[in-house]
């Protein structure tokens, strides 16, 4: 018998649900006690992504404590240059920091060609946590987008103004071409491996994607993203790929005639009204609660929940979501707030 698809899965698909799907970017992670208690024990957070067993609990926390309707995989984006051979450190006050690409020769000390056998570790965690999770949940894998995988090879971390790989952009077209052929063919390879191995759907995160100025926008998020999508499908037709071009502002709409992308993930800087209009009523829509509301929580965060899911319930395809990930301070009380909300106000309102 088939098994009948997770409220996530229906809302992407834009078939009515019961209730709106609930889940959160960075949903895994600092803000939860439980997540502190185990990354304390180990030395770095690379390890924890390759750690299977502790890796899939991290992962099942947040949908244990507030029953979310999606588990999205304990990993980072930043595992493809790491199992490249670039060296990744997670620095506890400076974020990433990366081997830094200068040059063609740069680009070519790294080994891009059977990144999946350093990667079979991602692939567990999303075997293990299909099998622990309950059927009515979905998996999420996912992977950055060239793009924003490339700004933290060539800033050689994070960046305030991307001023250097944006001018690489306009100096070294060639080797950035070289670099985002090699990223594009292993995060395809990624994605397909994560669906193989268990996920439900998955998810590419272009979180820079709104540095990039117009006449690049398309050659360097939007083109890159939609190849990826086209292979993902070309082995994987029915599994939902969602898309996160944060920034984007109305270049979200370059995104929705892609006949591979399922839903976009929408930043908090979109207004809702018009992406009902321009987006929704084409694709599914996921987001987009500041995560500073979440933060502050009261009636502040309630007001604009509500906001958010009266404007996108009138259709089907609604799922929700975060602008971006959830901050650190966060209280978890907030986040168990957030969601007996949006269930107990927002029940079968989807016909
Ligand atoms: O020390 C720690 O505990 C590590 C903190 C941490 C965590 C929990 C990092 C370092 N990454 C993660 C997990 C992570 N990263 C997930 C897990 C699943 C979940 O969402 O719960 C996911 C999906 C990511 C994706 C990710 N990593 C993105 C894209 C989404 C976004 O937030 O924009 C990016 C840009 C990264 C890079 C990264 N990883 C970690 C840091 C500190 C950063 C840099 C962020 C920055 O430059 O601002």
């Amino acid at each position: 018998m088939k098994k009948k698809p997770s409220r996530l899965i229906s809302a992407i698909k834009k078939e009515p649900v019961d209730q709106i799907p609930i889940w959160l970017m960075r949903q895994a992670g600092r803000y939860l006690p439980e997540y502190r208690v185990l990354r304390s024990k180990s030395r770095n957070f690379l390890d924890l992504c390759y750690n299977v067993d502790l890796a899939t609990e991290i992962t099942m926390q947040p949908v244990k404590r507030f029953d979310l309707d999606a588990a999205i995989i304990f990993s980072d984006i930043l595992i493809i240059p790491f199992a490249a051979g670039s060296e990744v450190k997670f620095l506890p006050e400076k974020g990433p920091v990366l081997s830094k690409i200068m040059s063609v020769k740069d680009v070519e000390r790294l080994n891009f060609h059977n990144l999946s056998d350093r990667l079979q570790p991602v692939y567990q965690i999303v075997k293990q946590t299909r099998k622990d999770l309950s059927n009515e949940k979905a998996v999420i894998g996912f992977c950055g987008a060239p793009w924003t995988i490339a700004s933290y090879m060539i800033e050689g971390g994070s960046s305030r103004d991307f001023s250097v790989i944006r001018r690489f952009a306009l100096e070294n077209p060639k080797t950035l071409k070289i670099l985002f052929e090699e990223l594009e063919r292993c995060l395809a390879n990624h994605l397909v491996a994560q669906i193989a191995a268990g996920a439900d759907a998955v998810q590419i995160f272009d979180s820079w994607a709104g540095v990039l100025s117009d006449s690049n926008f398309k050659k360097l998020s939007a083109d890159p993203i939609r190849r990826i999508c086209r292979t993902v499908k070309q082995v994987y037709p029915d599994v939902p790929i969602i898309v996160f071009p944060r920034l984007a502002g109305i270049r979200y709409e370059q995104f929705v005639s892609s006949k591979y992308i399922d839903a976009l993930s929408l930043d908090q800087t979109i207004p809702c009204r018009w992406a009902a209009k321009q987006l929704q009523s084409k694709i599914a829509i996921q987001g987009n609660l500041d995560p500073i509301f979440l933060l502050s929580g009261g009636s502040n965060m309630l007001v604009e929940v509500e906001r958010i899911c009266d404007t996108f319930s009138n259709q089907n395809g609604f799922v929700f979501n975060l602008g971006h990930g959830v901050i650190k301070e966060t209280p978890p009380e907030n986040v168990q707030i957030l969601c007996d909300f949006i269930r107990e106000k927002f029940q079968r309102i989807n016909k």
